[in-house]
């Protein structure tokens, strides 16, 4: 029997029901449950962070670790990562989540050297890959950290220097490696540093074309080892960089546009980094989902009195409703998931914390599961909408949409038909509606 990190948790966190008043149980996230012809854990498809879960420790801008973590005291760095590992494994286990995702300098320590570094990559992934066949725990999906060490402060494939384009290179080449090595159904692209702090020192058009290079390499390579998954760029306006290049998701969409590699890619949209870019998180899913790239979420919230990069657990059951409405009406997110790409506050000091934290996540999106379903199923906004644009569907409006027609004949009609009349957008009758569901 293997150490127990999470001594209060003894068993796999039940669901008891909306009237449950047991914090460390479910009330709405019944794994098995069908909505629709598909199980919850099949249209939710949660992941847990590596990288916050396992690795945070509460340390902020303005002091150190906080949290109380047994698993990061434990020896040496090769000893600490595998027992973080396992403390991994026991807190997927216990709460009930199919995948996890990481980056690869979260599951290994790096090195005095790169080969070093990559071979206690190998080694910890090959003890992840006996973990996962254990536990049937799957990967979402794995990535680089292109951004903590200072060598890419400024940018990784981005950088002025084409030595650091090549550590980048060689870093992504292991850690698609190790993403194929874990059966991983993604690979994300998140570009901390791909971007600048001053105009002064940058040749912003030579950058994207880096960054379109490196990405085209990273296609050729994924082709080259047999990685089938899904590649994934994470938008986000900054932080750390000043203005990164995947700003938000149109201007991604229309950088891989631009550079001939919008067949490769969809989007892994995080609620917090949509805020970080003025818009709602509803706004940046709906944006890549009708571009037929919404490929997976990062499920959080940040506060907009901080205005900073939060990664506060999502339980804002409105935002989680209207972003189960665009996943829905999408058909889901396919290989991809909701990654809770979040962290307890600085405050939540002891490892129960993170199972309130992430049973918060999974209930406000279970719960935004049943609402955006039967929301759905009612058409209570679908009807409404069409009727809205009911006036595109036949006569004059159907010839505009077909291009049977132009400003001469539209002139025309209206010296004919006269003004049009307003009609209202209802909005208001709709709020109630929605809160009427939720
Ligand atoms: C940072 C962020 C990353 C990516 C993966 O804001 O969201 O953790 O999700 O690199
Ligand atoms: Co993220």
């Amino acid at each position: 029997m293997k150490h127990t990190y999470f001594p209060e948790v003894k068993h796999p966190i039940p669901y008891e029901g909306r009237d449950s008043r047991n914090p460390l149980a479910f009330k709405y996230y019944n794994k098995d449950q069908k909505v629709g012809g598909k199980t919850m854990a099949e249209h939710l498809r949660f992941s847990v962070a590596y990288w916050h879960t396992l690795k945070g420790d509460g340390s902020d801008m303005f002091g150190g670790a906080s949290f109380d973590r047994a698993w990061l005291k434990s020896g040496d760095a090769l000893d600490c990562a595998r027992a973080t590992m396992d403390a991994a494994f026991e807190f997927y286990q216990k709460l009930g989540v199919d995948y996890y995702c990481f980056h690869d300098r979260d599951i290994a320590p790096a090195g005095e050297t790169f080969a070093r570094s990559c071979k206690n990559l190998q080694t910890i992934v090959d003890y992840a890959k006996q973990l996962q066949k254990e536990t049937g725990v799957k990967l979402l999906w794995g990535t680089a950290n292109l951004f903590s060490a200072p060598i890419f402060t400024s940018g990784a494939s981005t950088n002025p220097d084409a030595h650091v384009f090549a550590l980048a290179a060689a870093q992504v080449k292991n850690a698609l490696d190790a993403t194929l090595a874990l059966g991983g159904e993604n690979y994300v692209f998140w570009g901390g540093r791909e971007g600048y702090e001053s105009l002064l020192n940058t040749d912003m058009k030579r950058e994207q074309e880096q960054l379109a290079r490196f990405l085209h390499m990273a296609v050729d390579y994924a082709k080259k080892i047999g990685f089938k998954g899904q590649f994934l760029i994470e938008p986000k306006p900054c932080e750390p960089s000043k203005h990164q290049y995947d700003t938000d998701a149109a201007t991604t969409l229309a950088f891989l546009r631009t550079y001939d590699l919008i067949d490769h890619f969809k989007l892994n949209i995080e609620a917090n980094h949509a805020t970080l870019a003025r818009h709602t998180f509803e706004h940046e899913l709906t944006v890549a989902s009708i571009a037929g790239k919404l490929g997976s979420v990062d499920a959080n919230r940040g506060d907009l009195l901080l205005g900073w990069d939060t990664d506060q657990f999502p339980t804002d059951l409105y935002s989680t409703t209207l972003a189960m409405l665009v996943i829905l009406n999408q058909n889901g997110l396919g290989s991809g998931g909701l990654n809770f790409d979040a962290h307890p506050r600085r405050s939540s000091i002891d490892p129960v914390d993170l199972f309130h934290a992430h049973i918060g996540g999974m209930d406000a999106f279970a719960r935004s599961l049943l609402t955006a379903h039967r929301i759905i199923e009612e058409k209570v906004l679908s009807d409404f909408v069409s009727r809205r644009y009911a006036s595109y569907t036949s006569g004059m409006g159907a010839r505009i949409m077909a291009g049977e027609t132009d400003f001469n004949e539209l002139e025309k009609y209206i010296l004919e038909q006269g003004l049009p009349q307003m009609k209202s957008g209802r909005q208001e009758m709709l709020e109630n509606m929605l809160n009427d569901y939720i």
